[in-house]
């Protein structure tokens, strides 16, 4: 069924199969210590034929549709009837349990059977191997693999793990081993290291990659200020995309440029239809910064710390890139200035616009929207404000 040759190519050799099929993943399950934990995990699906979004959260069960577009990086707007085209890979975000040395999907999807399937179908060709199965026949304890009756219900157990890589918090990603892949270059793509990668899966060497394969890549996620006993705690969210929460109430944004720490802020969506919420609970810290705001005095973020049934619990949080009070010689003017380049648009203008007349602001932030610190300096003098 698979054909496979190997290559070279510049600094990396690497093996290569070609399927006759239309890209069936291998599954191997991975390895997973931490017997009993649960956590959130990823694995790349690539549908074997012209199907909506909508289908595919149904055929993952995926409680919260939004949980779908997040794993993707796709706009919350996005609607259910997106087509997805044979062979489009997404990122399929499901809960993981580690039990005996191995981690795999905690209890979904479950799989209702239809007339004319078997278990050889289901597992190679409906889930696009990422599981086989044996594995199917194994979880389900099915005696006879040809023995599979319509609307019987099957647990596919997904590949995944759980767990810190390297001493950071990770979201364990089974990825989709494309076509010409080097251990290197996917080390590389997902800011992590060959040998991390080589551990975790258990390759001899570079030549030890198929394509097709589905191997532990783990991408590192932010730190929060959640609270463990808050409903979505540890929410773990991989560098570059968002995460909502909180009965989709609250946006939550990891980037590394952002020193590893979750950015939260109000989202603007309504809460999630099924649960109690009619609006968005109160979104608040001390001195009615919002969720998300930054004070320009004390150098502190408004951040997330968890949900209950009641409340969205918010906690004042001091920001690591806030500079403190720096004197301008020129002007003699103190101002807070803020560093994070990301964070531009919220937080200088704030430091600079306590230095000023409210009626300027909207110039100063004509001054400053361009370019980072030096442009707020720059702005600065050149409206030669002073208090
Ligand atoms: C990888 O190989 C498969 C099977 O031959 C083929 O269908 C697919 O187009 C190839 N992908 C790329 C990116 O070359
Ligand atoms: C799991 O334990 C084995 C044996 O102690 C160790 O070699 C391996 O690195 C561990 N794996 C992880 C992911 O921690
Ligand atoms: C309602 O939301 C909870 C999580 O908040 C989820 O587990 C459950 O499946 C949802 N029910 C429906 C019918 O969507
Ligand atoms: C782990 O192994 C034990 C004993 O071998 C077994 O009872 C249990 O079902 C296994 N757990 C999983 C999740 O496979
Ligand atoms: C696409 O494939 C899935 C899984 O094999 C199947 O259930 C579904 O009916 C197919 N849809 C179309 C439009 O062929
Ligand atoms: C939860 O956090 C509190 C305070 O940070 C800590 O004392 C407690 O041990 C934690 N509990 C668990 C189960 O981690
Ligand atoms: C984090 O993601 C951004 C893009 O979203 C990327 O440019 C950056 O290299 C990533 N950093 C790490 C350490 O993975
Ligand atoms: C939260 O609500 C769910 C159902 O809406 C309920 O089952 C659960 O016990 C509640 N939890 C708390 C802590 O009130
Ligand atoms: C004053 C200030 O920065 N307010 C911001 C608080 O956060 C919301 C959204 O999260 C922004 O729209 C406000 O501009």
């Amino acid at each position: 069924m698979a054909v496979c040759f190997s290559f070279s190519h510049r600094r990396a050799a690497a093996s290569v199969c070609l399927f006759t099929l239309l890209w069936a993943a291998a599954a191997e399950s991975f390895q997973c210590n931490s017997t009993g934990v649960t956590c959130s995990a990823l694995v790349d699906y690539a549908s074997p034929n012209a199907t909506t979004l909508a289908a595919i959260q149904s055929l993952f069960n995926l409680p919260a549709f939004t949980s779908l577009l997040a794993a993707n990086r796709f706009s919350p707007s996005t609607p259910t009837t997106q087509n997805v085209s044979p062979g489009q890979t997404l990122k399929i975000p499901f809960p993981c349990i580690c039990a005996n040395g191995t981690g795999v999907s905690n209890r979904i999807p479950v799989y209702t059977v239809v007339h004319g399937d078997s278990l050889y179908h289901i597992a190679a060709e409906v889930f696009s191997g990422l599981v086989t199965y044996q594995d199917i026949q194994r979880v389900n304890g099915i005696p006879d693999a040809n023995k599979i009756e319509p609307g019987q219900k099957l647990w596919v157990p997904l590949p995944c793990s759980c767990g810190d890589v390297d001493g950071h918090k990770v979201v364990h990603y089974g990825y989709l081993v494309p076509n010409g892949s080097t251990v290197d270059g996917i080390a590389n793509q997902f800011g992590t290291t060959p040998d991390t990668l080589s551990t975790l899966n258990g390759l001899a060497g570079p030549n030890d990659l198929e394509a097709g394969a589905i191997i532990d890549v783990p991408l590192r996620a932010c730190d929060s200020m959640i609270s463990n006993n808050s409903v979505d705690y540890p929410l773990l969210v991989p560098n570059g995309s968002y995460a909502l929460t909180a009965n989709d109430c609250v946006k939550c944004d990891c980037a590394s440029a952002n020193n590893w720490m979750l950015q939260c802020s109000p989202s603007q969506m309504k809460p999630t239809p099924n649960n109690t919420w009619r609006s968005c609970p109160s979104m608040n810290c001390q001195q009615g910064l919002l969720l998300g705001n930054t004070s320009s005095s004390s150098c502190n973020t408004c951040a997330y710390a968890g949900y209950s049934n009641q409340s969205i619990f918010t906690t004042t949080a001091p920001i690591s890139t806030c500079s403190g009070s720096m004197e301008l010689a020129s002007t003699g003017v103190s101002i807070t200035v803020f560093n994070t380049l990301s964070d531009l648009f919220n937080i200088p203008l704030l430091g600079v616009a306590t230095s000023f007349l409210a009626e300027d602001i909207p110039k100063i932030t004509e001054q400053v929207s361009v370019t980072g610190l030096q442009g707020i300096f720059r702005g600065i003098k050149k409206l030669h404000y002073i208090v």
